[in-house]
């Protein structure tokens, strides 16, 4: 079935049957530089979820030439936080078009707004929140020297981006921390020791044990 029906019958509410399978939704949370996508990449290749980045899909739309390109790639330079209406069509289009029921949501939601309409548009909830924790000196030296040419990565806008995140997003990790979903990962390791952290976190206990 492809994920289009999968992710409208989830969502049909009371008419949904509850045979359908609903879809497993990852949130990938933390700081600017903590490894998100460095990881997710990771847990794509050993436990079959599809990764959609809201960053990446929000640089892909600037690219794209749309409508909204000047707006989102303002705000970026900004290290501001794109209206959700945007970046949940774009995270919504990208899960029905990915033919997978398994997602890894990497950069979103970073403030309470965007967390509360997410669920609100999609009646979609967490299966748990994977947290990369790092120090904002580590995340700063990993963003300098990334060279990738991103237009954020320059320390003005580094700055701003980590003043967001503690003052919108830190804030959603406590709300999913008082639900008991947060899976923190200490994040300043090595990159191969953190996915190490990761891997338990999505290998079931009993798996766990027995290859222990
Ligand atoms: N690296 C990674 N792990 C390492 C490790 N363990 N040890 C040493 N080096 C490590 O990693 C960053 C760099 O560090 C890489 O060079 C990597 O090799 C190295 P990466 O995995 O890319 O980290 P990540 O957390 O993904 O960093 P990113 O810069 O992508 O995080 P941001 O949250 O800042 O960026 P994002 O793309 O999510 O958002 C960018 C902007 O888009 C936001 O500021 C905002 O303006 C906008 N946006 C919205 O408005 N709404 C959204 O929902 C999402 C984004
Ligand atoms: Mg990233």
């Amino acid at each position: 079935m492809p994920m289009g029906s999968v992710v409208e019958a989830a969502n049909t509410g009371a008419n949904g049957s509850l045979s359908e399978k609903k879809p497993v939704v990852v949130f990938v949370l933390g700081g600017p530089g903590s490894g998100k996508g460095t990881q997710c990449a990771n847990i794509v290749e050993h436990f079959g979820y599809t990764h959609l980045s809201a960053g990446d899909l929000l640089r892909a739309e600037i690219k794209s030439g749309s409508e909204n390109g000047t707006m989102i790639q303002n705000m970026i330079k900004e290290g501001k936080i794109v209206p959700s209406e945007v970046t949940i069509k774009l995270l919504q289009k990208a899960m029905h078009e990915s033919g997978n029921d398994k997602f890894l949501i990497d950069g979103f939601p970073r403030n309470e707004e965007n967390r509360a309409a997410f669920e609100t548009v999609t009646k979609m909830e967490p299966e748990f929140v994977l947290f990369f924790d790092c120090s904002e000196e580590e995340m700063e030296r990993r963003l300098l020297s990334r060279n990738q040419g991103r237009e954020d990565d320059n320390i003005e806008t580094i700055r701003k981006r980590f003043k967001v995140f503690l003052e919108s997003s830190l804030p959603v990790i406590q709300y999913y921390e008082s639900k008991g979903k947060v899976r923190k990962i200490d994040a300043a390791k090595p990159i191969a020791v953190v996915f190490e952290a990761v891997e338990a976190v999505f290998t079931p206990a009993d798996e766990q044990k027995a290859s222990a």
